[in-house]
């Protein structure tokens, strides 16, 4: 039987359903994101597949023709939300978009759609999403590994979805923001300044983005012209899940021919994974492609390894000795960022806060992997969290308080598709 809390998640789902695609919450984010919309599709998939298809097909409408699927789609304009589609200026039709991408989940889910139910109706509808998978994922292949260690570089930290992750303060602090237009924030007019990032990394964002939008969004020039080239381990690692399971569903589509490029991806990005192993910190951490400076601390990224399927038997201690290491500090796993580094701010978003989409994809990992019991750890904190703060945006690690926007759309996504 439906607890209230599924109720209120359902709500949520409906409530933040403008027709076809699904904002993350009303007010702070009022336009289609990336990720979001993904995570989005299996918490409908728990009441409507038919809808959850929906949300990935109206995903895809915002695909580039050079395969890139972009982090925010403009379909009408919102001055509740700064940069808008003025400030990109991409030339997509027929509505804007932003100018570069975010983490690449959408195959995984598409997978668990159609395994969910395999009829021929479902069939036709993986089938048609297929091509704009391997579109985007031979994008990140052909444009984003500039370094040719395999690994998978981003042009900006809204790129990671990790906005303003500890790590990437130093390749942050080698932007120059001499040239950067005036503007002004409509986040901090949603929800308190405190638990968002500061205006130094706004400045930095704008930079990058001024960067961005000067070479006409060009998928070369834009990692040419960037002064933040950043191999991030999630990517990496989501990718390699993700090409894991458009393997899968090419073999139960019978899409023969896609195999040996998915294959090839594949090999690359577990060399690519394996090369953000950071000894010192004994974790997968970042590594900034243009200084050489590795992240210096463990992020939620590091337990993504098993979600991925990387990792030697040595690593996977290690990682699960950070696991209880932090487990035993937070009241609450898995904090963003390790609890017990200076840069960690419990209640500053990606800085330290735990978050439910994250939590999904490590405890899924975790337990693909036979460790039950380190991922129903993380599912019923996730549980606890939300029934003492709601369906927050985030959460803090230590007391558990909610933040950011409110009634939001893939915290109760994941509660339905995983915690309750
Ligand atoms: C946050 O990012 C946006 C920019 O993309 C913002 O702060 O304006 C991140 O948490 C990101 O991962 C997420 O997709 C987005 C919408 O929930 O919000």
């Amino acid at each position: 039987m439906a607890s209230s809390l599924d109720t209120v998640a359902h709500d949520i789902l409906i409530g933040n359903d403008l027709g076809g695609y699904t904002i993350p919450t009303k007010g702070l984010y009022p336009y289609q994101w990336n990720w979001d919309s993904v995570f989005v599709a299996l918490g409908f998939a728990t009441f409507d597949l038919n809808r959850a298809w929906r949300e990935l097909e109206t995903l895809f409408e915002g695909q580039w023709t050079d395969g890139m699927l972009p982090h925010i789609l403009f379909r009408k304009n919102d001055p509740g939300y700064f940069p808008g589609p003025d400030v990109w200026k991409t030339t997509h039709e027929p509505f804007p978009t932003s100018g570069h991408s975010q983490p690449p989940v959408a195959a995984i889910v598409v997978r668990d759609l159609y395994e969910q139910s395999p009829t021929p109706e479902n069939a036709a509808r993986a089938k048609a999403l297929f091509p704009k998978l391997m579109a985007w994922h031979r994008w990140w292949a052909t444009y984003r590994d500039p370094s040719g260690e395999g690994s998978v570089a981003i042009i900006h930290p809204w790129e990671s979805g990790r906005d303003n992750l500890p790590d990437w303060d130093e390749p942050l602090s080698l932007v120059d923001t001499s040239g950067i237009e005036a503007y002004e924030r409509k986040d901090t007019t949603h929800v308190d300044a405190s638990v968002r990032p500061r205006k130094l990394d706004y400045d930095r964002y704008m930079a990058i983005l001024q960067s961005g939008r000067a070479v006409g969004w060009d998928p070369v020039k834009v990692v040419e012209n960037s002064p933040f080239l950043v191999a991030d381990p999630a990517i990496t690692m989501i990718l390699l899940r993700a090409n894991r399971d458009l393997l899968a569903l090419a073999a139960s589509l019978g899409i023969d021919e896609a195999k040996a490029e998915i294959e090839g991806w594949i090999a690359r990005l577990e060399k690519g994974a394996a090369s953000l192993w950071n000894e010192e910190v004994q974790a997968f951490t970042t590594k900034n492609l243009r200084s050489g400076v590795r992240g210096a601390g463990v992020s939620s990224a590091a337990f993504l390894a098993p979600f991925a399927g990387v990792g030697t038997p040595d690593q996977l201690a290690a990682m699960r000795a950070h696991f209880d290491r932090i487990a035993a500090k937070a009241t609450f796993t898995v904090p963003s960022y390790d609890p017990d580094y200076p840069g960690f701010e419990p209640m500053r978003y990606w800085r330290g806060p735990i978050w439910a989409v994250v939590n999904y994809m490590i405890a899924r990992g975790l337990a693909e992997s036979g460790d039950a019991e380190r991922s129903e750890r993380v599912r019923a904190d996730t549980e606890r969290l939300v029934a003492l703060s709601g369906f927050a945006e985030y959460f803090s690690p230590i007391d558990g308080t909610g933040a950011g926007g409110r009634s939001f759309s893939w915290t109760a996504a994941v509660w339905l598709a995983w915690v309750s």
